[in-house]
């Protein structure tokens, strides 16, 4: 069993949706980052970034926190969505870490200008428009020339995925990008990605381009 510390948002919804993928059972426990939750004590001590997703393998005590060890951890309990050597390993491994170091970053930094502070900082805005647009196109060429982001379906399309979600927040027309559009439908039909968008409040859609 593991319980599961999270809120709406990409990074959190990158934990559940792979809980689902994966068939694990789970807790979920709320933290609701608008309220300052994740500074909780009890929350900090298995977060110290006070950051979420965090979890706790509950079969041997194990806790984790950063959205993309928990995908490791996970996908290494179950043998699911994560080659386990080779190139396949390391594709998927190149991509979570883009999304980490890149995609997650800096379209985060475009939601805070461009949607939540408009107008403050026209430098800033341009900047991180212009580098999610560039992170889309990166994006693109790569599924012009496969199917998922690592050849199969895996972890990095589950880190990817939640942030691609987020197109209007990033003043982004997703059909521009026509392989990107291909991907993120076909990921949003999943049953297990539906699932996972919902938690922790069931009332979210994924949007559609
Ligand atoms: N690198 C971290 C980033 C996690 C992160 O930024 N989480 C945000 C929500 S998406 C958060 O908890 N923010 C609360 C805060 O900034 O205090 C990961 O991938 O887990």
């Amino acid at each position: 069993m593991i319980d599961l510390y999270t809120w709406g948002t990409p990074n959190g919804r990158k934990a559940a949706i792979a809980l689902e993928e994966m068939e694990l059972a789970y807790n979920v426990h709320p933290i609701n980052i608008g309220k300052d939750e994740q500074f909780q004590p009890h929350f900090l001590k298995i977060s110290p970034n006070n950051r979420i997703p965090a979890m706790i393998d509950q079969d041997n005590g194990q806790s984790v926190f950063e959205s993309g060890a928990i995908l490791i951890y996970l996908a290494e309990k179950t043998g699911k969505f994560y080659a386990s050597s080779g190139p396949a390993k390391w594709s998927t491994l190149e991509w979570l870490m883009w999304q980490m170091g890149g995609q997650g970053p800096m379209f985060g930094q475009a939601h805070h200008f461009l949607k939540f502070n408009p107008g403050k900082a026209p430098y800033a805005e341009e900047r991180y428009y212009n580098e999610t647009k560039r992170l889309y196109g990166v994006l693109d060429r790569r599924l012009a020339e496969v199917e998922y982001v690592a050849g199969d379906y895996s972890i990095a399309d589950m880190a990817i995925f939640p942030w691609c979600a987020r197109f209007e927040w990033q003043q982004v027309n997703l059909s521009e990008y026509k392989n990107v559009t291909r991907w993120y439908n076909v990921i949003a039909d999943r049953p297990a990605v539906q699932r996972g968008y919902k938690v922790p409040d069931d009332t979210q859609e994924i949007p559609r381009p």
